[in-house]
């Protein structure tokens, strides 16, 4: 990279658009004479995939108000607005490089693989001393993880990793025992939704002159990117998610854990946080989150099976997936353990589909770039999975459809846990399920065209036949799972004519959704 300038003597500090956090490595000793710090909104990365409307827009009003934020504190920023046509990272550090002729420079560890290999390749090509720091945000660093892991592992459990990381961080431990005597309190989180039981009412916040300048450049540059952009009200600078953390944890935490599997038409959010968008770009450090909901159980304001649920989620899942990625990675991508290979079908660009629990799923995704998490796993994944939908058609559209989304999180979440694409490296058995699951769990199958309690036939499920279809379909990578025993034996004991029935409902179905 060519420099044009005598140095100046600072260090220039890199930041990325998932790294919005005053408390970065990239920014500790910041010096607020002589360093500046590049924040760059850049067409490589707006455009890799064609995200959500809503993301893009999240996104880069929350850089422009963390780059005020940082120049609020005195620190120099140089912010690159979308409008100057700055390429892709490279193309931002070169012209950073030119205009302030820095000394040094000074980044945190990108979350994303492809993002780390840009970084080693400028770390040998920039032509003066960079420094590619760990990212101090996550609770475990990737020498602990493959620590625990330990050479070449078969499989891992998130519930050990689980445990490790409640002893390491000491959140809900009595000593060395787990607070309430046990470790996973989610067996008291399966509760069905009360029909008097109301969803609280989100705060929602208004949009601002940055945020509006944002939403007019997504709506011209980005037109036929998917996704509603409007109405837009999501917290996008850290005062706004230091009070939506607050309204959270006093308002919807409380029911969290007991409903955290439930579904209603038209509540989107139910008990759940929302606050991953808000972690992964770093605007909320997930410290933080649990530190505050340890102490609102400490304080008796929720039950143990919420705080439990949550901080589990957060130390345990959000890490383990972390650690996956970044164990498996770069060949992780390509998994296709089960041979798929069928299409996406159109109506997860539309939502028009008489799949009602699909239509609530993907609108919902469609309108707020937001689905919770058994929405992804239970609905919209396991129909993927039982579709034999492609790994990489369906990782590709987990990745540009929701707003919290990078590829760190996203892929584990598609290729191990909905699609068993790596052959059950960490679930035991696949999140296969027929229509009974969807409709225990939620209210969408009395609002559909189709019927849950039928198995075969015009009207039936289509759930019903399709899971025992994925289960013929994938019988030998199946049939030594010990997991699985119960469910292969009855497939085993399954005569020639249901087995006929459920093959034509199948091919009927999947031949007319391409
Ligand atoms: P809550 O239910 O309130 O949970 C609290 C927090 O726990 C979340 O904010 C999140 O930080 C963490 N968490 C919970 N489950 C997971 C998990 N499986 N993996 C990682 N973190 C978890 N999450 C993302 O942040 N980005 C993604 O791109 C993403 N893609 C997913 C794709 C699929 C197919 C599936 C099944 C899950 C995916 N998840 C992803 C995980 C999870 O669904 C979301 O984190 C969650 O729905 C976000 O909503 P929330 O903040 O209301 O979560
Ligand atoms: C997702 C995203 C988008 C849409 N735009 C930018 C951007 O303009 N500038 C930037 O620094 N980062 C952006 N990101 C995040 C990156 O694509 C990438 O996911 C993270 O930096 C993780 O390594
Ligand atoms: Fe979904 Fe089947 Fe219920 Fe319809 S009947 S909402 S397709 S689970």
């Amino acid at each position: 990279m060519a420099q044009t300038k005598d140095r100046t003597g600072g260090t220039l500090r890199f930041v990325l658009g998932d790294q919005l956090s005053r408390d970065l490595s990239a920014l500790d000793g910041a010096d607020k004479d002589r360093d500046v710090i590049l924040i760059a909104e850049v067409g490589a990365e707006a455009s890799y995939v064609r995200h959500h409307k809503k993301k893009i827009a999240f996104l880069f009003s929350a850089m422009r108000h963390f780059a005020r934020d940082l120049e609020g504190a005195g620190f120099t920023v140089h912010y690159m607005r979308f409008d100057e046509g700055v390429a892709s990272l490279e193309d931002a550090l070169k012209r950073a490089i030119d205009e302030h002729a820095p000394e040094a420079v000074v980044m945190t560890e990108a979350a994303e693989h492809r993002v780390l290999m840009m970084q080693k390749e400028w770390r040998d090509g920039v032509g003066l001393p960079l420094t590619v720091l760990p990212d101090a945000r996550f609770f475990c660093s990737h020498k602990r993880f493959k620590e625990w892991a330990g050479e070449n592992p078969k499989s891992l459990r998130m519930e050990y990793f689980y445990r490790e990381m409640r002893r390491l961080t000491g959140y809900l431990m009595d000593g060395d025992a787990p607070e309430g005597g046990k470790w996973n309190f989610d067996h008291d989180n399966r509760e069905k939704l009360p029909a008097d039981l109301k969803a609280p009412k989100r705060p929602t916040y208004a949009v601002d002159d940055e945020t509006r300048k944002v939403l007019a450049l997504v709506a011209e540059q980005f037109e036929d990117n998917f996704g509603d952009l409007e109405p837009f009200d999501y917290p996008v600078t850290r005062r706004q998610a230091l009070h939506y953390l607050d309204w959270f944890i006093e308002t919807a935490l409380p029911n969290f854990g007991t409903y955290q599997d439930a579904m209603r038409q038209g509540e989107p959010l139910l008990f759940h946080s929302n606050l991953s968008g808000l972690i992964n770009c770093g605007l909320l450090s997930p410290r933080e989150c649990c530190d505050r909901v340890e102490e609102a159980w400490r304080d008796g304001a929720v039950p143990i099976n919420a705080a439990e649920g949550f901080i589990r989620q957060v130390i345990g899942w959000r890490e383990f997936i972390r650690g996956i990625y970044w164990l498996k990675m770069p060949d992780y991508a390509g998994s296709n353990a089960l041979s798929a290979d069928k299409k996406l079908p159109d109506f997860f660009w539309t939502a028009k589909t008489e799949m009602n629990c699909l239509k609530q799923s993907i609108g919902e995704t469609k309108a707020n770039a937001y689905a919770h998490h058994i929405q992804r796993l239970m609905v919209i994944g396991n129909f993927c999975l039982l579709a034999g939908l492609d790994p990489k058609e369906v990782q590709e559209w987990y990745l540009l459809v929701y707003h919290d989304a990078y590829e760190w999180v996203e892929m584990p979440n598609v290729v191990g846990m909905i699609l068993y694409a790596d052959g059950g490296f960490f679930a035991s058995k696949p999140y296969a399920a027929s229509g009974a699951y969807i409709d225990r769990m939620s209210d969408y199958c009395g609002n559909c065209r189709y019927d849950v309690k039928k198995k075969n036939g015009e009207k039936a499920c289509p759930f019903n036949y399709l899971y025992w279809d994925f289960l013929l379909r994938n019988r030998a990578a199946f049939q030594k799972n010990h997991r699985m025993g119960v469910i292969m034996k009855s497939l085993d004991q399954m005569g020639e004519d249901k087995i006929d029935a459920i093959r034509r409902d199948s091919r009927r179905f999947l031949d007319q959704l391409s």
